[in-house]
């Protein structure tokens, strides 16, 4: 079986299409990502792979060894979930280079020495329940299970009711150390979030590190009343509170060199147009490679946020929802896909993923697939049909070196 990865891509290329935003919207759990699912499943059983759901919902597709035996796996694979109105490739990419490498080994005619597997880890962007990495921490242990089940979307279903609506069962979710201490080694392709391929002219790079990231949610709370019938002097408006505040977020995250301080969602309640808001909930993302100078700028906008709250005769309250530190790969993983790899650069990435959290329980690395608008998590995001399957056949041969 020989395919393409762009050929698997444009096989998915209509589902979850957000005709309002642009790009895709495919939260973990819709429709639309698990019609993913069910089109990785399809395309891994297409490949005779042994495909098992685990009981955190991460979907494992194996191509095991005559023996069986699985004792120091290498797994490859990333997710299908997106942000709203995101681009094509932030998690497929790696899925569809994952099937393609296969694609790849099995026309030439090899075997692998230990067993491979692609995993797809659920809601990897944290889209609707609040947490990146949420399958990955819950397979580590890096969430206590009573957390994970009980964080909420919009509408109030909790990561409990839903996963239990598509048919996993929250009372078995937890950390599952016997499947984690067989894997020999984590390898995740992806996108790269970034413009250090277009500048190097080279079609994959090498992860090096993922800079700290975290998560916090402001709420500012004053006196929702009458847009008509309350005059300017003496409104307690949290509406005014907030924006003071995230216009002020570039200047104090520029007072912390290499610092990335955003807020991209804001929810006025009630949110209707002739109505002084009465609550304000604005979620910022802080990061920067030092974890300390993170924390500082999150007291920073805290302090700042207090000040501005206090103007406006309102108040604010700050609640982390997410942390996680700068991650280094494993060096002497990284070491042997330099040696595999050596045209290709090495570099750091702003953004999350799933080897993030592997990586402080397996040996982990990441390959980034250049994309030439550097854009991401945008429907701008591209990569080029035949970076992609260099990126497809770089993966292979990693995946057949002598990593582990
Ligand atoms: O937010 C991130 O960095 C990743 O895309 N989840
Ligand atoms: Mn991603
Ligand atoms: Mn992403």
């Amino acid at each position: 079986m020989s395919s393409s990865v762009a050929s698997l891509l444009s096989s998915i290329a209509d589902v979850g299409q957000d005709t309002m935003r642009g790009g895709y919207s495919r939260p973990v759990y819709s429709i639309a990502e698990l019609d993913l699912r069910s089109w990785f499943i399809a395309e891994a059983e297409k490949r005779a792979l042994e495909v098992e759901i685990d009981y955190n919902g991460i979907i494992w597709a194996w191509w095991d060894l005559p023996s069986g035996d699985r004792t120091g796996a290498l797994v490859t694979g990333s997710h299908l979930d997106s942000v709203p109105g995101g681009g094509a490739f932030d998690g497929p990419l790696g899925i569809a280079s994952a099937l393609v490498a296969i694609d790849f080994l099995r026309d030439q005619g090899r075997q692998p020495e230990q067993a491979l597997a692609i995993a797809v880890f659920p809601e990897e962007e944290g889209s609707r329940y609040g947490i990146a990495c949420l399958g990955s921490r819950l397979f580590t242990g890096a969430i206590p299970k009573s957390r994970a089940l009980s964080l909420t979307d919009e509408s109030g279903t909790s990561f409990a009711e839903q996963s239990s609506a598509v048919g996993i069962d929250p009372s078995r979710m937890g950390p599952d150390f016997e499947r984690l201490s067989s894997i020999g080694a984590f390898i995740e392709l992806h996108v790269e979030q970034g413009r250090g391929l277009i500048d190097l002219e080279q079609p994959v790079a090498i992860g090096s590190s993922i800079l700290g990231h975290g998560r916090w949610r402001l709420r500012f709370d004053g006196q929702g009343n009458h847009a008509g019938t309350t005059l300017m002097t003496g409104r307690r408006d949290p509406l005014i509170a907030a924006s003071a505040l995230i216009s002020s977020i570039p200047s104090i995250a520029l007072d912390h060199p290499g610092a990335r301080a955003t807020v991209g969602r804001v929810e006025p309640i009630p949110g209707g147009t002739n109505v002084i808001a009465s609550q304000v909930d604005a979620w910022l993302d802080v990061r920067h490679p030092d974890d300390a100078v993170t924390s500082l700028v999150v007291s920073r906008i805290t302090e700042r946020a207090q000040e501005y709250a206090l103007e406006q005769g309102c108040t604010v309250s700050v609640r982390e929802e997410s942390l996680s530190p700068t991650v280094g790969f494993d060096i002497d993983l990284r070491r042997r896909l330099e040696a595999e790899l050596p045209q290709a650069p090495v570099l750091e990435t702003g953004a999350g993923h799933d080897a993030g959290i592997l990586a402080a329980y397996v040996p982990s690395a990441m390959l980034f697939v250049r994309n030439p608008t550097g854009i991401s998590h945008s429907p701008e995001e591209h990569v080029e049909d035949s970076d992609a399957e260099a990126g497809a056949t770089k993966l292979a041969d990693v995946l057949m070196a002598d990593i582990r």
